[in-house]
């Protein structure tokens, strides 16, 4: 898991409502309607639950500590979002306790192995991982005005990249797996298949050879540059929660409105929606 550094995020908050114009302009719904899309919920009701769940977002300083504006930011998403949301006073544990005592519905919080949301009435915890690939192969779909029969491939079978995969299968697509790893790669395929739901996925062991054969990729490796620049095409639709971005600069601007990516927003709202759920 990539840990987030201060100058990844700081420029977040300040910029939520241009963001939110962004991910109309590229997939038609809000952040709070993809993250709805990605949890199969409805965006009216949730939209309602918000105004009144009270979510304490808990700093901890365990390990690496703490990451500058990390907590701050995640609490202006949540109110961006029509939640109730503050960071608590104190880290670690007094601020878990001040949640409980103060009657929070939820927490949302993170160490360095787990970055979760917890629904304090329902006990459901949301990982952030796992929603993080929801919502971007949500979001795929949604760029790709509905990704069912179309083949995406998913470079990076880490957490994210699995998550992705599981949505994308239930979403009907047909799903390519990548990893620098074949092992990882394979583990996954097996896991998935294993799984409930519908689909089969398979396994790309040559990168630049799978890459002449798809349009749609969720990108969710921490490597920087791991779509070549020269696999760009101007039909390419890419979904990339890894972080750093895998998309070298000039790729950004071939792909301009058909790529979808950030370091936080996503996966905090997908977080959110599915502690309502
Ligand atoms: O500020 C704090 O409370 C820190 N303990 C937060 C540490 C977050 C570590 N995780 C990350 O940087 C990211 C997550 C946001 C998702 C994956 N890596």
């Amino acid at each position: 898991m990539t840990r987030l550094k201060e100058s990844d995020i700081s420029h977040i908050s300040s910029n939520l409502p241009a963001y939110d114009r962004e991910l109309s302009a590229k997939t038609g719904k809000t952040l709070l309607g993809i993250a709805c899309h990605a949890c199969r919920a409805d965006e009216m009701k949730i939209r309602e639950q918000a105004g009144t769940f009270s979510i304490q977002v808990v700093p901890v300083t365990a390990g690496q500590g703490i990451i500058g504006d990390f907590s701050q930011t995640v609490a202006a998403i949540l109110h961006f979002m029509g939640f109730k949301a503050r960071v608590s006073d104190r880290p670690d544990i007094s601020g878990i306790a001040a949640a409980f005592e103060q009657g929070a519905d939820a927490v949302m919080t993170a160490d360095d192995h787990r970055f979760v949301g917890i629904n304090l009435q329902t006990r459901t915890v949301s990982d952030n991982s796992r929603a993080t690939g929801r919502v971007f192969a949500g979001g795929l779909d949604l760029m790709a005005r509905g990704i069912k029969d179309k083949e995406v491939l998913v470079m990076g079978c880490g957490p994210v990249g699995e998550a992705a995969a599981k949505t994308l299968l239930s979403l009907g697509a047909r799903v390519g797996l990548y990893d620098l790893d074949p092992s990882a790669a394979h583990a996954s395929r097996q896991r998935l298949s294993d799984g409930a739901g519908r689909g089969t996925s398979m396994v790309e062991e040559n990168l630049d050879r799978a890459l002449l054969g798809y349009s749609h990729i969720l990108e969710a490796t921490p490597a920087e540059e791991s779509l070549p620049l020269e696999s760009i095409s101007d039909q390419m639709l890419v979904a990339a929660p890894g972080v750093p971005l895998g998309v070298p600069a000039k790729g950004c601007e071939i792909l301009g409105d058909r790529l979808l990516h950030d370091t936080l927003e996503l996966g905090v709202a997908a977080m959110a929606v599915s502690l309502l759920l």
